[in-house]
């Protein structure tokens, strides 16, 4: 029998073309360490069609205080604070190499005032190798007072500040932790928000019985993995509905099956996260089945299962 056609999974997201769907989630896949773990081998099959750095903020960061990770029934609770080299670092160390990856780059960015979102913006945007940024209005752990995410009047102000600094593609991320996510979406569409991404972590606390008190050092951080996808799936279809620029949809993806659940719930691309902490090859793996997992579900192309309408 003759070979079925193969599915074409190219796609773009707000204009930056990619080679597929499959992107993966801020700070899930360190990407500089890969690289001298697997060497070229990495370029040259990298797992994702677009990468996404982990979050940078102005100045370096140490993180949160011991212990940063806890284990659940099909989850993991993360509480790492953000740690990282600050902007200057970022720029200074990590973009040469992050740009030899062959993908377009989406840096992650976030500041808990904004005139610091402005600086970030506007230098990450200034440098060429960025194809889009990220606004991460919605990190659990860090515990700066308002979380601008979860306003939508905030998220709104936060945007149109941002917006004239840069042409490039602006990503807001969105919380999961509101009633109605999204009112923040519209208001980050409104405000000028070239696509929205989600979710980030569910707010978790683990208690350790033997010593009776948390077992994360911030005391509480957020859920992610395959424990949460049915609420972001929920989220992502809400989402869609709400806005008209595209979704990038996260939230337990482990294979092509579950990324096409995100793609049928109304989000354009995919990011891998948790998944990528078992399995640095995930999003290989994700990539590489999602032809035979289209055509299963009876799409020829992925730009029918994305503009496939749920009942
Ligand atoms: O660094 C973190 O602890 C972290 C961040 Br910035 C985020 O956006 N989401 C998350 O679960 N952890």
């Amino acid at each position: 029998m003759a070979e079925p056609s193969s599915i074409d999974l190219a796609t773009e997201i707000c204009g930056i073309g990619l080679d597929g769907p499959v992107l993966n989630g801020s700070g899930t896949f360190d990407a500089l360490a890969a690289r001298k773990v697997f060497g070229d081998a990495l370029i040259e099959d990298f797992p994702f069609d677009c990468y996404v750095s982990k979050t940078i903020t102005m100045n370096p960061r140490p993180g949160n205080p011991p212990y940063r990770l806890w284990e659940t029934p099909s989850g993991m609770i993360n509480s790492i604070g953000l740690p990282g080299p600050g902007l200057e670092g970022f720029l200074a160390r990590d973009l040469d190499g992050l740009a030899e990856f062959g993908v377009p780059l989406i840096v992650s960015v976030m500041a808990d005032q904004v005139e610091d979102f402005e600086v970030l913006v506007a230098r990450v945007a200034a440098r060429d190798e960025v194809a889009g940024i990220e606004l991460n209005v919605s990190c659990p752990n860090v515990h700066s007072g308002l979380i601008v995410g979860e306003q939508p009047s905030e998220t709104e102000a936060l945007m149109k500040a941002l917006r004239p600094i840069t042409e490039k593609p602006l990503v807001v991320k969105l919380t999961p932790n509101v009633a109605n996510p999204h009112e923040v979406a519209v208001a980050a569409e409104a405000g000028g928000a070239d696509a929205v991404s989600m979710i980030n972590t569910v707010k978790a606390a683990a208690i350790d019985p033997t010593v009776n008190r948390a077992w994360l050092g911030a005391g509480a951080g957020g859920l992610s993995g395959p424990a949460v996808r049915p609420i972001a799936l929920a989220q992502v279809r809400a989402v869609a509905e709400a806005v008209t620029i595209p979704v990038i949809g996260m939230g337990g993806i482990t294979d092509s099956e579950s990324a096409l659940e995100f793609i049928l719930a109304g989000a354009r691309v995919v990011a891998v996260g948790t998944e990528n902490f078992r399995d640095p090859r995930a999003g290989n793996a994700v990539k590489d089945g999602l032809p035979a997992a289209l055509r299963r579900r009876g799409f020829a192309s992925l730009a029918e299962a994305q503009s496939a309408t749920l009942g």
